[in-house]
């Protein structure tokens, strides 16, 4: 079936804040005693909050934390994210990417966002992209996290698309999950490329335009 509609991951396809999402983990971990690098920062990738946490937390030796502790904790981290998502601006989304978007919808495709963050709202803001796309379906709309497909069944739900004529745009493996599981089409780029369990494999964003013809 022809694809008619795209939806796009957020953060490692639209634009980049593993590293501000490092700075923010890092500093939590470093106050708990917990080693965390960047290695263990790339298993975090499309996955949600709280469940980024318990990859960190499976480097801690201390006494069993409880939920109240790891809510606060969680807190901590993503109070730190946001000052840091407050710096951003609309060039932390590049030319390539917006013109990209721009020749998609003049050729007549629904474009979406299928992101995990909850702060979906403040990076389309901060990047200007506030009411650019169709649908927006994100961390504040579901209540399970990729690999399920949840996120990206709700986008295709808000587009009015089968879920057939969608195509997932991604850079986890859990995203190419997600949206294979959900029964749409999936191109991978930057990290999920290596998991090779996507219908297309781009080196650019750009590649989109040969892919949607
Ligand atoms: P937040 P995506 C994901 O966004 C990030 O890749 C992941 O590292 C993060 O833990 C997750 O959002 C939740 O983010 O703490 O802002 O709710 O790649 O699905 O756009
Ligand atoms: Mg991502």
């Amino acid at each position: 079936m022809a694809i008619q509609s795209v939806i796009f991951d957020l953060d490692g396809v639209i634009c980049f804040t593993d590293q501000f999402h490092y700075q923010a983990w890092k500093k939590m971990a470093d106050k708990m005693g917990i080693y965390f690098d960047e290695v263990i920062n790339n298993r975090l990738r499309g996955v949600s909050r709280m469940a980024s946490l318990e990859i960190i937390l499976e480097r801690y030796e201390g006494e069993p934390l409880s939920v109240e502790k790891k809510e606060e904790l969680a807190e901590y981290k993503n109070d730190l994210y946001r000052e840091l998502l407050n710096t951003m601006k609309p060039s932390d989304c590049s030319k390539v990417v917006r013109r990209t978007l721009h020749e998609l919808r003049n050729r007549g495709y629904l474009l979406a966002i299928g992101s995990s963050s909850k702060n979906t709202p403040l990076i389309l803001e901060r990047l200007g992209l506030s009411g650019f796309f169709d649908a927006v379906s994100d961390g504040n709309n579901i209540t399970h996290s990729k690999p399920d497909p949840e996120v990206f069944v709700k986008a295709a739900e808000m587009l009015g698309s089968p879920a057939a004529e969608c195509l997932v745009v991604e850079d986890a493996e859990a995203g190419i999950r997600a949206g294979n599981g959900g029964g749409m089409k999936t191109a991978a780029i930057g990290d999920a490329v290596n998991c090779h369990l996507a219908d297309y494999e781009m080196e650019h964003f750009s590649d989109l335009l040969k892919i949607c013809e």
